[in-house]
């Protein structure tokens, strides 16, 4: 198959569309990572969606957001946000953890 130039142009701008449309829609939601804990401790999430967690580190050092089911792991630099996104769960509460402050960064993701 071929495609006159300016079709051709337009495929290609539709297919770099496609990931960005897909990248605006997906559900975010924010935690907030200071002294030594994360906000908010429970963060609900649609169930058998893809979602995409943005942790920003408010910790004067490193925080590492972690979940082991499924595995994640994301090192955020001191004042920086950075964001992982998660596959689609099934309804249940799934925990995380702070790894550089274990004892007191907890919380649990709930997809329902
Ligand atoms: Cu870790």
């Amino acid at each position: 198959m071929s495609f006159t130039r300016p079709a051709g142009i337009a495929l290609m701008l539709a297919m770099l569309g496609a990931p960005l449309a897909a990248r605006a829609e997906m559900p975010t939601f924010q935690i907030v990572a200071e002294n030594g804990r994360f906000t908010p401790e429970t963060v609900t999430v649609p169930a058998n969606t893809r979602f995409r967690i943005e942790v920003t580190n408010r910790n004067a050092g490193p925080e590492e957001f972690e979940t082991s089911n499924p595995l994640k792991e994301l090192v955020v630099a001191p004042g920086v946000t950075r964001s992982t996104v998660f596959p689609p769960l099934q309804p249940g509460s799934y925990p995380f953890f702070g790894e550089f402050h274990k004892d007191t960064a907890k919380g649990q993701i709930v997809a329902k």
